[in-house]
């Protein structure tokens, strides 16, 4: 098996690439990263040294790829399957990219900026950037809730990378600002992207790491 994935369970940007590589049950070797343990931390930033996960590698031309996305892309290119996860033609290539990118940047982000203040210590909290990232997130839950009644997947009837990249921006979204009872087509989006073999597996397997999430 040439592929492994450094990684963790729980992180949303490791689980959109899990959702790919399950989307084409695409083998691969999982390295969890531990960033409390010293040892995992340091190994991971000799590989890294941005120290943020997913990393891909490829022995097969030692090849290391980090940022979710251009992960996608590499395994679109050079190792495909049965869900075409950048599609071939140009321009809905170009759109998928869009999409992914909007999930990254304006529900991922502002996510993770409203979960990770409530790691800080006390009298380092942030309340301007978090106000900031929640009005972000409404923002674009309102653009998604307008857009996607009208589709089954981010681009259509296909699932692509741009799915791979809502799934766990939106599971972790409905935690911190529940959309539910606001955004009626989104919380369905959320449901249809829940029920999908490859996110149930990503999120079956964070289930024993759930009681680390900061509530
Ligand atoms: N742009 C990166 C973002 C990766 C990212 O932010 N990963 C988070 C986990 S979800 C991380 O490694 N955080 C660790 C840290 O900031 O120390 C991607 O798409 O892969």
């Amino acid at each position: 098996m040439s592929l492994t994935l450094y990684y963790h369970p729980l992180s949303s940007f490791c689980q959109k690439v899990l959702v790919a590589l399950y989307e084409n049950a695409t083998p691969f070797t999982p390295h969890l990263v531990d960033f409390g343990d010293t040892a995992s931390r340091k190994a991971f930033l000799e590989i890294w040294p941005v120290g943020r996960f997913p990393v891909l590698h490829d022995a097969n031309g030692d090849r290391t790829i980090p940022e979710s996305n251009i992960i996608i892309e590499y395994l679109t290119e050079h190792y495909p399957g049965k869900t075409q996860l950048i599609p071939k033609d140009p321009d809905l290539a170009r759109q998928t990219r869009f999409r992914d990118r909007f999930f990254d940047l304006y529900v991922n982000v502002p996510m993770q900026k409203i979960v990770t203040d409530r790691l800080r210590p006390e009298g380092r909290h942030d309340p301007e950037g978090v106000d900031q990232a929640r009005a972000l997130l409404k923002a674009a839950l309102d653009m998604i809730d307008e857009e996607i009644g009208k589709h089954t997947w981010a681009m259509g009837d296909s699932f692509t990378m741009a799915d791979c990249a809502a799934a766990p921006a939106l599971a972790y979204a409905n935690r911190v600002l529940p959309f539910g009872a606001t955004h009626k087509h989104a919380a369905a989006y959320l449901d249809r992207l829940t029920n999908r073999p490859s996110f149930a597996r990503t999120l079956k397997e964070a289930e024993p790491y759930q009681k680390n999430f900061p509530q």
